[in-house]
């Protein structure tokens, strides 16, 4: 098999990236390790940045999105009880987020893609990258217990934080930039009404909630908890009464609660390998850097670099342009550490640290203090919530 993209991975990343390359005429194969409905059933992000929203319109998807999709205007962050209500349309030029599931963003693309007779192969086992460094670069892989070969002018890396592209980068080459942090986050999906109109993001004494949702029907809500602990030691009842207990009164009095449909932690790590590209492969999303959820810019930043990298190969295969492919990494990065900074400091602002002394909880409430009192505060948060220009 020939073509003139490889991607590894069916995930948004390598989905979204199939889909704009597909529409300008750019040739290329999916190879994902998973099936379609494993892929279908994760339960991951909830927050589009505007960005999202206009690529996924360029992308021709978005039509579910723009009539399911909530659009927010704002949100709450709670600290110790206190309410600081964020208007990020008021805050940030009327700017707003949407509401929208990873998993229907991907099951949207998996639509259009099946309707345009893309080449998505699932279930592809033991895929390796070969001669990278080279103009023939391959990939093999298994299917049905048969070794097979893509042969490609272009390799993208889109296989998420434990692929195998990124591993095909020297490690003379890569260097890799991480945080890990002392927790992580118990996340329930439930079919029950959301506590309020808007996100609530609550840090709290015994550790940081998050309420959000999917519709005005199914909820979403996370607990940090210590990284170590076993699912199977929270019930439904004890993750309901946790949440009661770090949200302001009135919202836990508001708290509508239910069995849950989904149960499961997310550890939380920072984490950036440089450079994103090495000759002919190239790095989008998960597979390059990984932030902490409390920005909501995983799923948001994986969209960033489909935007560069599909510019890229569009120029290159279209217009015989190379500049945008080797300035790929460079571009990428320039936004990767602004959403990595924006999503270290949500976390540290919202959560419990075990070993934090009185000096940095002091911070702590100063900063919140800050963010309560002062309009350029709230400003900067609004930015980059909504997301940097692109
Ligand atoms: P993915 O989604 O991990 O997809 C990678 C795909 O590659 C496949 N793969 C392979 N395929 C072939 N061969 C191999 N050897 C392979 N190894 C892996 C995998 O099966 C998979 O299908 O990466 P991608 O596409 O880069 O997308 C990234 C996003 O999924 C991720 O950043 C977000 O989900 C992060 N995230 C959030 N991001 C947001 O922007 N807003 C949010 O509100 C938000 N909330 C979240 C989140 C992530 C969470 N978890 C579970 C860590 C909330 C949580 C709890
Ligand atoms: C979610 O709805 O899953 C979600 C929302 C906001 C975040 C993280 C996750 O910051």
């Amino acid at each position: 098999m020939n073509t003139q993209v490889a991607i590894i991975g069916g995930g948004p990343a390598g989905l979204l990236l199939s889909r704009l390359l597909q529409l300008n005429g750019v040739d290329n194969v999916v190879l994902e390790r998973r099936s379609r409905d494993y892929v279908l059933s994760r339960i991951r992000a909830g927050v589009l940045e505007q960005g999202l929203v206009d690529l996924l319109q360029e992308a021709d998807v978005h039509k579910r999105l723009k009539a399911e999709g909530e659009v927010h205007a704002g949100f709450d962050i709670a600290f110790h009880g206190e309410v600081c209500h964020l208007d990020l349309a008021e805050l940030s030029d009327g700017k707003t987020v949407t509401v929208y599931g990873q998993t229907e963003v991907t099951r949207d693309l998996y639509d259009a893609l099946d309707a345009a007779e893309a080449t998505v192969i699932h279930e592809a086992e033991n895929v390796a990258l070969h001669d990278l460094d080279t103009d023939n670069p391959r990939v093999t892989f298994e299917l049905n217990g048969q070794t097979q070969q893509l042969s490609a002018t272009f390799i993208a890396g889109c296989d998420g934080f434990h692929g195998p592209s990124r591993q095909a980068i020297p490690a003379s080459v890569r260097e890799e930039y991480e945080l890990t942090y002392p927790f992580g986050w118990l996340g329930i999906l439930s079919e029950t009404p959301p506590v309020g109109e808007e996100l609530i993001y609550a840090g709290h004494e015994s550790g940081f909630a998050l309420c959000s949702m999917r519709s005005r029907k199914l909820s979403r809500y996370y607990v940090q908890c210590p990284s170590d602990d076993d699912v199977a030691d929270w019930s439904d009842d004890r993750f309901w009464e946790e949440l009661k207990s770090r949200l302001p009164t009135a919202d836990a009095n508001a708290l509508v609660t239910g069995p849950s449909i989904e149960k499961s932690i997310a550890p939380l790590r920072s984490y950036v390998c440089e450079p994103m590209s090495w000759n002919r492969l190239f790095l989008a999303g998960d597979a390059a850097h990984i932030v902490p959820p409390t920005g909501a810019k995983g799923l948001n930043l994986a969209a960033s670099d489909v935007h560069y990298l599909s510019r890229a190969f569009i120029d290159y295969f279209n217009k015989g342009g190379e500049s945008l492919l080797r300035d790929y990494s460079k571009t990428a990065l320039s936004r990767v550490w602004k959403a990595e900074r924006f999503s270290w400091w949500m976390t540290r602002l919202l959560h419990c640290f075990p070993k934090q002394n009185n000096f940095e909880k002091n911070l702590q409430s100063a900063e919140f203090d800050y963010l309560q009192s002062s309009h350029a505060a709230k400003v900067a948060l609004a930015e980059n919530y909504v997301g940097l220009h692109y």
